[in-house]
Protein backbone atom coordinates (compact mmCIF):
# COMPACT_ATOMS: atom_id res chain seq x y z
CA UNK A 1 0.00 0.00 0.00
CA UNK A 2 3.30 2.14 0.90
CA UNK A 3 5.10 1.11 -1.87
CA UNK A 4 6.32 4.41 -3.66
CA UNK A 5 5.41 4.69 -7.23
CA UNK A 6 6.83 7.77 -7.90
CA UNK A 7 9.07 10.77 -6.95
CA UNK A 8 9.76 14.29 -8.13
CA UNK A 9 10.97 17.73 -6.83
CA UNK A 10 11.28 20.82 -8.24
CA UNK A 11 11.97 24.09 -7.21
CA UNK A 12 9.26 27.11 -5.99
CA UNK A 13 9.54 30.63 -4.66
CA UNK A 14 9.05 30.91 -1.03
CA UNK A 15 7.58 34.53 -0.07
CA UNK A 16 10.65 35.91 -0.02
CA UNK A 17 10.97 35.34 -3.00
CA UNK A 18 14.02 32.52 -2.34
CA UNK A 19 13.73 29.19 -4.38
CA UNK A 20 12.77 26.24 -2.01
CA UNK A 21 12.28 22.86 -2.83
CA UNK A 22 8.43 21.25 -3.17
CA UNK A 23 8.36 17.20 -3.59
CA UNK A 24 5.37 15.27 -5.44
CA UNK A 25 4.88 11.68 -4.25
CA UNK A 26 2.71 9.03 -5.60
CA UNK A 27 2.22 5.53 -3.89
CA UNK A 28 1.71 2.43 -5.63
CA UNK A 29 -2.40 2.90 -4.34
CA UNK A 30 -2.62 6.36 -6.87
CA UNK A 31 -2.59 8.60 -3.54
CA UNK A 32 -0.55 11.74 -4.53
CA UNK A 33 0.66 14.17 -3.01
CA UNK A 34 3.08 17.71 -2.80
CA UNK A 35 4.95 18.84 0.33
CA UNK A 36 7.13 21.61 0.31
CA UNK A 37 9.51 23.02 2.46
CA UNK A 38 9.85 26.49 4.06
CA UNK A 39 12.93 28.67 5.27
CA UNK A 40 14.40 30.16 8.15
CA UNK A 41 16.32 33.17 8.53
CA UNK A 42 16.91 33.81 12.47
CA UNK A 43 18.01 30.23 11.94
CA UNK A 44 19.70 28.19 15.20
CA UNK A 45 23.34 27.20 14.46
CA UNK A 46 22.58 23.92 15.50
CA UNK A 47 19.72 22.81 12.83
CA UNK A 48 19.71 20.04 10.60
CA UNK A 49 21.70 21.07 6.82
CA UNK A 50 19.94 23.49 4.33
CA UNK A 51 21.54 22.58 1.35
CA UNK A 52 20.99 25.01 -1.42
CA UNK A 53 17.90 24.72 -3.10
CA UNK A 54 19.04 23.40 -6.57
CA UNK A 55 21.63 20.70 -4.98
CA UNK A 56 18.50 19.72 -2.87
CA UNK A 57 16.28 19.18 -5.75
CA UNK A 58 18.90 17.36 -7.62
CA UNK A 59 19.32 14.87 -4.72
CA UNK A 60 15.90 14.02 -4.38
CA UNK A 61 15.21 13.60 -8.19
CA UNK A 62 18.90 11.27 -8.72
CA UNK A 63 20.31 9.85 -5.00
CA UNK A 64 16.59 9.51 -2.75
CA UNK A 65 14.79 8.60 -6.19
CA UNK A 66 16.63 5.89 -7.54
CA UNK A 67 17.26 4.31 -3.53
CA UNK A 68 13.06 4.34 -2.70
CA UNK A 69 11.09 4.49 -5.95
CA UNK A 70 9.69 0.95 -6.05
CA UNK A 71 10.28 0.20 -2.41
CA UNK A 72 7.67 -0.43 0.16
CA UNK A 73 7.89 1.57 3.58
CA UNK A 74 5.70 0.09 5.82
CA UNK A 75 4.91 3.18 7.75
CA UNK A 76 6.20 7.06 8.06
CA UNK A 77 9.27 5.69 10.73
CA UNK A 78 10.24 2.92 7.77
CA UNK A 79 10.96 5.65 5.53
CA UNK A 80 12.21 8.29 7.66
CA UNK A 81 14.70 5.87 9.52
CA UNK A 82 15.90 5.02 5.64
CA UNK A 83 16.27 8.76 4.78
CA UNK A 84 18.17 8.99 7.81
CA UNK A 85 20.74 5.70 6.80
CA UNK A 86 20.91 7.10 2.94
CA UNK A 87 22.01 10.14 4.38
CA UNK A 88 24.34 8.80 7.02
CA UNK A 89 25.62 11.95 8.65
CA UNK A 90 24.74 13.58 11.82
CA UNK A 91 22.80 16.62 10.83
CA UNK A 92 21.48 15.90 7.42
CA UNK A 93 24.37 17.26 5.58
CA UNK A 94 24.34 15.20 2.90
CA UNK A 95 21.26 14.96 1.33
CA UNK A 96 20.28 18.01 2.78
CA UNK A 97 17.30 18.50 5.70
CA UNK A 98 15.29 20.37 3.48
CA UNK A 99 15.51 17.19 0.33
CA UNK A 100 14.06 15.01 3.50
CA UNK A 101 11.87 16.64 4.92
CA UNK A 102 10.15 17.34 1.62
CA UNK A 103 9.99 13.73 0.73
CA UNK A 104 9.17 12.82 4.24
CA UNK A 105 6.23 14.86 4.20
CA UNK A 106 4.66 14.28 1.18
CA UNK A 107 4.93 10.29 1.81
CA UNK A 108 3.17 11.36 4.91
CA UNK A 109 0.16 13.42 2.89
CA UNK A 110 0.14 10.77 0.16
CA UNK A 111 -0.21 7.92 2.87
CA UNK A 112 -3.04 9.92 4.93
CA UNK A 113 -5.11 10.10 1.49
CA UNK A 114 -4.49 6.80 0.88
CA UNK A 115 -5.91 5.44 3.82
CA UNK A 116 -8.97 7.91 3.51
CA UNK A 117 -8.37 10.02 6.44
CA UNK A 118 -7.41 13.51 6.88
CA UNK A 119 -3.41 14.32 7.70
CA UNK A 120 -4.06 15.39 11.13
CA UNK A 121 -5.31 12.27 11.99
CA UNK A 122 -2.23 10.14 10.24
CA UNK A 123 -0.06 12.26 12.43
CA UNK A 124 -2.12 11.66 15.82
CA UNK A 125 -1.66 7.71 15.25
CA UNK A 126 2.16 8.22 14.73
CA UNK A 127 2.09 10.16 18.34
CA UNK A 128 -0.02 7.72 19.42
CA UNK A 129 1.66 4.47 17.39
CA UNK A 130 -2.06 3.90 16.21
CA UNK A 131 -0.44 4.58 12.34
CA UNK A 132 -3.39 2.31 10.99
CA UNK A 133 -5.99 4.18 12.76
CA UNK A 134 -8.91 4.67 9.70
CA UNK A 135 -11.43 6.67 11.38
CA UNK A 136 -11.90 10.04 13.44
CA UNK A 137 -13.14 8.04 16.76
CA UNK A 138 -10.27 9.94 19.04
CA UNK A 139 -11.58 13.08 17.77
CA UNK A 140 -13.12 13.63 21.38
CA UNK A 141 -9.99 12.48 22.77
CA UNK A 142 -9.62 14.85 25.73
CA UNK A 143 -6.03 14.90 25.77
CA UNK A 144 -6.09 16.73 22.49
CA UNK A 145 -6.57 19.98 22.45
CA UNK A 146 -7.09 22.68 19.71
CA UNK A 147 -3.73 24.98 20.06
CA UNK A 148 -3.99 28.50 20.90
CA UNK A 149 -2.37 30.81 18.19
CA UNK A 150 0.71 32.89 18.12
CA UNK A 151 -0.08 35.59 15.88
CA UNK A 152 2.85 38.32 14.74
CA UNK A 153 1.98 41.68 14.82
CA UNK A 154 5.10 43.47 14.52
CA UNK A 155 8.28 42.76 14.07
CA UNK A 156 12.10 43.47 14.06
CA UNK A 157 15.56 42.07 14.11
CA UNK A 158 16.94 40.18 11.42
CA UNK A 159 13.24 39.62 10.03
CA UNK A 160 12.90 43.50 9.16
CA UNK A 161 14.89 46.85 8.02
CA UNK A 162 13.66 48.95 11.21
CA UNK A 163 14.85 50.02 14.23
CA UNK A 164 13.56 46.98 16.75
CA UNK A 165 16.03 44.76 18.55
CA UNK A 166 13.39 42.07 18.90
CA UNK A 167 12.05 40.30 16.14
CA UNK A 168 8.35 39.01 16.90
CA UNK A 169 5.51 41.35 18.68
CA UNK A 170 2.85 38.55 19.33
CA UNK A 171 -1.02 38.24 20.29
CA UNK A 172 -1.86 35.30 21.52
CA UNK A 173 -5.70 35.28 21.70
CA UNK A 174 -7.35 33.84 25.23
CA UNK A 175 -10.15 31.57 23.49
CA UNK A 176 -8.95 27.79 22.16
CA UNK A 177 -12.10 28.56 19.59
CA UNK A 178 -9.48 28.98 16.15
CA UNK A 179 -12.21 30.95 14.41
CA UNK A 180 -13.35 33.02 16.69
CA UNK A 181 -8.93 33.54 17.81
CA UNK A 182 -8.44 34.57 13.97
CA UNK A 183 -11.32 36.56 14.01
CA UNK A 184 -9.61 38.81 17.14
CA UNK A 185 -6.11 38.81 15.89
CA UNK A 186 -7.55 40.10 12.55
CA UNK A 187 -9.22 42.90 13.81
CA UNK A 188 -6.53 43.82 16.11
CA UNK A 189 -4.05 43.34 12.94
CA UNK A 190 -5.94 45.45 10.99
CA UNK A 191 -6.47 48.60 13.98
CA UNK A 192 -2.79 48.67 14.12
CA UNK A 193 -2.38 48.93 10.08
CA UNK A 194 -4.68 51.77 10.54
CA UNK A 195 -2.88 53.36 13.29
CA UNK A 196 0.91 53.06 11.24
CA UNK A 197 -1.02 54.21 8.25
CA UNK A 198 -2.13 57.49 9.81
CA UNK A 199 0.75 58.26 11.79
CA UNK A 200 3.24 57.92 8.95
CA UNK A 201 1.26 57.74 5.73
CA UNK A 202 2.43 54.39 4.54
CA UNK A 203 3.52 51.06 5.87
CA UNK A 204 6.34 48.75 6.20
CA UNK A 205 6.11 45.15 6.22
CA UNK A 206 8.60 42.59 7.94
CA UNK A 207 8.88 39.10 6.69
CA UNK A 208 6.34 37.56 8.26
CA UNK A 209 3.27 40.04 6.48
CA UNK A 210 3.24 42.08 9.82
CA UNK A 211 4.66 45.75 10.42
CA UNK A 212 7.62 46.90 10.77
CA UNK A 213 7.79 50.48 11.56
CA UNK A 214 10.53 52.11 12.92
CA UNK A 215 9.85 52.86 16.70
CA UNK A 216 10.96 55.12 19.75
CA UNK A 217 11.70 52.31 21.30
CA UNK A 218 11.61 48.68 21.66
CA UNK A 219 8.48 48.92 24.34
CA UNK A 220 6.59 51.26 21.78
CA UNK A 221 5.13 47.67 19.72
CA UNK A 222 3.53 47.00 22.88
CA UNK A 223 1.51 49.80 23.68
CA UNK A 224 0.31 50.37 19.68
CA UNK A 225 -1.20 46.58 19.79
CA UNK A 226 -2.36 47.54 23.48
CA UNK A 227 -4.32 50.64 22.37
CA UNK A 228 -5.16 48.67 18.99
CA UNK A 229 -6.82 45.76 21.17
CA UNK A 230 -8.53 48.40 23.38
CA UNK A 231 -10.00 50.29 20.69
CA UNK A 232 -11.65 46.98 19.64
CA UNK A 233 -12.94 46.12 22.86
CA UNK A 234 -10.21 43.08 22.45
CA UNK A 235 -8.09 43.95 25.41
CA UNK A 236 -9.41 41.41 27.74
CA UNK A 237 -9.33 38.56 25.28
CA UNK A 238 -5.51 38.39 24.47
CA UNK A 239 -2.16 37.74 25.84
CA UNK A 240 1.07 39.06 24.44
CA UNK A 241 4.29 37.32 23.65
CA UNK A 242 7.83 38.11 22.08
CA UNK A 243 9.92 36.09 20.32
CA UNK A 244 13.05 37.99 20.97
CA UNK A 245 15.68 36.00 18.94
CA UNK A 246 18.53 36.96 21.11
CA UNK A 247 21.06 35.25 19.45
CA UNK A 248 20.66 38.34 16.73
CA UNK A 249 20.70 41.08 19.79
CA UNK A 250 23.50 43.24 20.62
CA UNK A 251 22.10 44.07 24.35
CA UNK A 252 23.93 42.48 27.41
CA UNK A 253 22.00 39.91 29.79
CA UNK A 254 21.58 42.62 32.27
CA UNK A 255 20.17 44.96 30.04
CA UNK A 256 17.79 41.92 28.50
CA UNK A 257 16.88 40.78 31.74
CA UNK A 258 15.56 44.09 33.22
CA UNK A 259 14.00 44.53 29.77
CA UNK A 260 12.15 41.50 30.22
CA UNK A 261 10.81 41.97 33.95
CA UNK A 262 9.51 45.34 32.86
CA UNK A 263 7.59 44.02 30.04
CA UNK A 264 6.68 41.16 32.19
CA UNK A 265 5.14 43.90 34.77
CA UNK A 266 3.06 46.02 32.17
CA UNK A 267 1.99 43.56 29.69
CA UNK A 268 1.98 40.75 31.99
CA UNK A 269 3.83 38.75 29.07
CA UNK A 270 2.64 35.35 28.50
CA UNK A 271 5.14 33.87 26.16
CA UNK A 272 8.86 34.66 25.75
CA UNK A 273 10.92 32.66 22.84
CA UNK A 274 14.46 32.81 22.91
CA UNK A 275 15.27 35.52 25.49
CA UNK A 276 19.01 34.57 25.76
CA UNK A 277 21.32 34.05 22.94
CA UNK A 278 21.26 30.06 21.93
CA UNK A 279 24.62 28.25 24.08
CA UNK A 280 22.98 30.72 26.98
CA UNK A 281 20.82 27.86 29.29
CA UNK A 282 22.27 29.51 32.21
CA UNK A 283 20.11 32.68 31.67
CA UNK A 284 17.56 30.94 30.51
CA UNK A 285 17.43 28.96 33.58
CA UNK A 286 17.67 32.16 35.58
CA UNK A 287 15.13 33.97 34.22
CA UNK A 288 12.74 30.32 34.02
CA UNK A 289 12.96 30.69 37.98
CA UNK A 290 12.56 34.44 38.39
CA UNK A 291 9.35 34.09 35.75
CA UNK A 292 8.56 30.84 34.98
CA UNK A 293 5.26 29.90 37.14
CA UNK A 294 3.43 32.03 35.07
CA UNK A 295 5.23 32.76 32.08
CA UNK A 296 6.22 30.52 28.73
CA UNK A 297 9.95 30.54 28.44
CA UNK A 298 10.13 28.91 25.34
CA UNK A 299 13.36 27.98 23.54
CA UNK A 300 13.61 27.47 19.47
CA UNK A 301 17.22 28.10 18.22
CA UNK A 302 18.59 26.90 21.98
CA UNK A 303 16.77 23.63 21.10
CA UNK A 304 16.21 23.45 17.62
CA UNK A 305 13.65 20.27 17.29
CA UNK A 306 16.58 18.30 18.58
CA UNK A 307 16.72 15.62 21.21
CA UNK A 308 20.30 16.29 22.28
CA UNK A 309 19.91 19.88 22.97
CA UNK A 310 16.35 19.36 24.36
CA UNK A 311 18.00 16.85 26.79
CA UNK A 312 20.44 19.62 27.74
CA UNK A 313 17.39 22.24 28.23
CA UNK A 314 16.28 19.28 30.79
CA UNK A 315 19.41 18.92 32.29
CA UNK A 316 19.97 22.64 33.28
CA UNK A 317 16.64 23.60 33.63
CA UNK A 318 16.22 26.36 31.28
CA UNK A 319 12.47 25.96 29.91
CA UNK A 320 9.15 25.12 30.10
CA UNK A 321 8.04 25.76 26.49
CA UNK A 322 9.83 24.73 23.34
CA UNK A 323 9.32 25.66 19.36
CA UNK A 324 8.78 22.69 17.09
CA UNK A 325 9.90 23.41 13.39
CA UNK A 326 9.73 20.35 11.04
CA UNK A 327 12.61 21.60 8.99
CA UNK A 328 15.24 22.18 12.24
CA UNK A 329 15.41 18.05 11.84
CA UNK A 330 14.72 17.13 8.60
CA UNK A 331 12.28 14.61 9.18
CA UNK A 332 8.47 14.06 10.61
CA UNK A 333 9.29 11.16 13.08
CA UNK A 334 12.28 12.95 14.73
CA UNK A 335 9.80 15.85 14.47
CA UNK A 336 7.53 13.79 16.24
CA UNK A 337 9.90 12.41 18.56
CA UNK A 338 10.59 15.68 20.13
CA UNK A 339 7.12 16.35 20.55
CA UNK A 340 6.18 13.30 22.90
CA UNK A 341 9.85 14.15 24.64
CA UNK A 342 8.80 17.70 25.43
CA UNK A 343 5.51 16.31 26.15
CA UNK A 344 7.11 14.04 28.67
CA UNK A 345 8.65 16.71 30.05
CA UNK A 346 5.55 18.84 30.42
CA UNK A 347 6.41 21.49 28.49
CA UNK A 348 4.63 23.45 26.35
CA UNK A 349 4.71 22.72 22.78
CA UNK A 350 4.30 25.42 19.80
CA UNK A 351 3.86 24.41 16.27
CA UNK A 352 5.61 27.09 14.46
CA UNK A 353 6.28 27.67 10.81
CA UNK A 354 9.50 29.61 9.09
CA UNK A 355 10.00 33.10 8.05
CA UNK A 356 10.33 32.15 4.13
CA UNK A 357 7.38 30.67 3.71
CA UNK A 358 5.48 29.03 1.07
CA UNK A 359 1.51 27.86 0.71
CA UNK A 360 2.12 24.41 2.54
CA UNK A 361 -0.71 23.98 5.38
CA UNK A 362 1.39 21.20 6.70
CA UNK A 363 2.46 22.65 10.06
CA UNK A 364 -1.37 23.58 10.70
CA UNK A 365 -2.57 19.57 10.86
CA UNK A 366 1.27 19.05 12.97
CA UNK A 367 -0.15 21.34 15.68
CA UNK A 368 -3.28 19.65 15.52
CA UNK A 369 -2.40 16.13 15.31
CA UNK A 370 0.20 16.43 18.17
CA UNK A 371 -2.52 18.44 20.34
CA UNK A 372 0.40 20.94 20.74
CA UNK A 373 -0.58 24.21 22.84
CA UNK A 374 0.14 26.66 20.29
CA UNK A 375 0.72 27.57 16.18
CA UNK A 376 2.60 30.13 15.58
CA UNK A 377 1.93 31.02 11.72
CA UNK A 378 2.67 34.58 11.22
CA UNK A 379 0.46 37.76 10.33
CA UNK A 380 -3.12 37.07 9.83
CA UNK A 381 -3.60 37.82 6.75
CA UNK A 382 -0.45 37.78 4.69
CA UNK A 383 0.12 34.69 2.19
CA UNK A 384 1.26 31.80 2.63
CA UNK A 385 0.47 32.43 6.45
CA UNK A 386 -3.36 32.81 6.37
CA UNK A 387 -3.53 29.12 4.26
CA UNK A 388 -2.27 27.64 7.54
CA UNK A 389 -4.82 29.73 9.72
CA UNK A 390 -7.60 28.90 7.90
CA UNK A 391 -6.38 25.41 7.66
CA UNK A 392 -6.63 24.70 11.23
CA UNK A 393 -9.72 26.29 11.32
CA UNK A 394 -11.08 23.98 8.65
CA UNK A 395 -9.81 20.57 10.48
CA UNK A 396 -11.09 21.64 13.98
CA UNK A 397 -14.65 22.49 12.38
CA UNK A 398 -15.45 22.08 8.81
CA UNK A 399 -16.77 19.28 7.01
CA UNK A 400 -15.03 15.76 6.89
CA UNK A 401 -12.72 16.67 9.88
CA UNK A 402 -10.36 18.46 7.18
CA UNK A 403 -10.18 15.20 4.82
CA UNK A 404 -10.17 16.57 0.96
CA UNK A 405 -8.46 15.06 -2.03
CA UNK A 406 -5.35 16.78 -1.37
CA UNK A 407 -5.60 17.34 2.46
CA UNK A 408 -4.73 20.39 2.42
CA UNK A 409 -6.10 24.00 2.73
C1 LIG B 1 11.48 32.11 14.54
C2 LIG B 1 11.20 31.98 13.07
C3 LIG B 1 9.79 32.04 12.63
P1 LIG B 1 13.03 32.04 11.25
O1 LIG B 1 12.55 32.59 14.94
O2 LIG B 1 10.69 31.65 15.37
O3 LIG B 1 9.04 33.07 13.16
O4 LIG B 1 12.05 32.76 12.29
O5 LIG B 1 12.22 31.14 10.41
O6 LIG B 1 13.68 33.17 10.48
O7 LIG B 1 14.02 31.28 12.08
MG1 LIG C 1 12.06 31.98 17.10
Amino acid sequence: MSRIAFLNARTIADSRGDLTIEVIVELESGARAIASVPQGKSRGRAEAFLLETAKAVENVNQLIASAIQGKDFKNQQALDKFLIALDGTSNKSKLGANACLGVSLAFARASAISRGIPLWQYIRGLVTDKSNMTNGSDRTDRTYKTPRLLVNIIGGGLHAKNNLDFQEYLIIPKTSNVKEAFETAEVIYENVNNHLKSKFGSVLFADEGNFAPNLADNEEPFLIIKEAARAANLSDKIDFGLDAAASNVRMKSNELFNWYYDMKKKYNLLYLEDPFSEEDFENFSELLDKIGDNTIIAGDDLTVTNLQRMERAREQKSINGVIIKPNQIGTLTETIEAVKKAKELGWAVIVSHRSGETNDSFIADLAYGVGADGLKAGAPLAPGRSVKYKRLINLVSGPKNGFTENNEQ
